[in-house]
C-alpha cells in the first residue's frame, strides 16, 4: 500500500517551509493542507493538541511536531536520497546545534525586526545582524553550512531569507550590506528547484508583514 504523507502548513510560516524543502529534497509526494490559524481544523488540534501550531506531518495517520523534529524524521525514513545530517556524530551535533541557534535566535530577533518600531526595533535590528554575522562567520567560504552539500542547517535557515525584505523595508536597512556573503549562499539556495519552489515571492510576504503590523497596531 502507497504511504500517506500529508503537511498541515501556512503559507507564510518559515517552519512550514523547511518541512516543504525537506519533503522536495527527497521527493516524497504528499497532500499540502493549508490551516487557517484563526480557525484551526480539527485536524491540526487532534493531530497537534500540546502546540496546536503547524507544521505538522502526518505519515501514515501518525503525527510528527515541530519543524525541526519533522526534517530529522524526514531524513530518517527517506534517507536513500540527498541526506541532510551528516552521518558523523559530531558533525550531526554541530548541525543541531546551529539549527537550535537559527530557532532560538535568528527566527526571533528576524521577528521581531518587522513586528516592532522605534528603540525596541533599533534593538532588534543590532540582535539581528549580530545573529546572522555569527552565521555567516559559521558558514565561512563554503558554499554550504555542512561544506559541499545542502543540509540541515541551510534547510533550517533559508526560508527566513523569503521575510528579509520585510524586515530591510519595515526597519529601513540592508542586510546585504552587513552580510554580503550569507547573502550569495542564500541565491546559491534558491537556484535549488526544492527551495525556489518551497518559498513564496518576498514581495507578497512584505504585503503580509504589513497588514500585521496595522493588525497589532504597530505604527
Ligand atoms: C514553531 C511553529 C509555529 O510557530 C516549529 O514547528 O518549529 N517551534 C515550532 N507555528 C505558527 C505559525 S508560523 O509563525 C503557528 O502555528 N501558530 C499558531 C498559534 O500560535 O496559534
Amino acid at each position: 500500500m502507497a504511504e500517506e504523507v500529508t503537511l498541515l502548513d501556512f503559507w507564510a510560516s518559515p517552519y512550514g517551509m523547511r518541512c516543504r524543502i525537506a519533503l522536495a529534497e527527497k521527493g516524497v509526494n504528499y497532500e499540502h493542507k493549508e490551516e487557517n490559524l484563526r480557525h484551526k481544523s480539527p485536524l491540526l488540534l487532534q493531530m497537534n493538541p500540546v502546540h496546536k501550531k503547524i507544521p505538522v506531518l502526518i505519515h501514515d495517520g501518525k503525527p510528527i511536531c515541530e519543524s525541526l523534529n519533522i526534517v530529522q524524521y524526514i531524513d530518517e525514513i527517506w534517507k536513500d536520497n540527498s541526506p541532510l545530517l551528516p552521518s558523523d556524530p559530531y558533525q550531526r551535533a554541530q548541525a543541531r546545534f546551529w539549527a537550535d541557534f537559527i530557532d532560538k535566535k535568528a527566527f526571533e530577533m528576524g521577528a521581531k525586526v518587522w513586528k516592532t518600531k522605534g528603540e525596541e526595533q533599533e534593538t532588534a535590528k543590532k540582535d539581528f545582524i549580530e545573529c546572522l554575522k555569527l552565521l555567516e562567520g559559521e558558514l565561512g567560504d563554503k558554499p554550504y553550512f555542512s561544506g559541499e552539500s545542502f543540509g540541515f542547517v541551510d534547510v533550517s535557515l533559508i526560508p527566513f531569507y523569503c521575510w528579509f525584505d520585510a524586515c530591510e523595508n519595515c526597519a529601513n536597512f540592508s542586510i546585504e550590506a552587513t552580510c554580503p556573503k550569507l547573502i550569495s549562499w542564500a541565491k546559491r539556495c534558491m537556484e535549488k528547484e526544492s527551495v525556489s519552489k518551497s518559498l513564496p515571492e518576498p514581495q507578497k510576504i512584505y504585503k503580509y508583514a504589513l497588514y500585521l503590523r496595522k493588525f497589532y497596531g504597530i505604527g
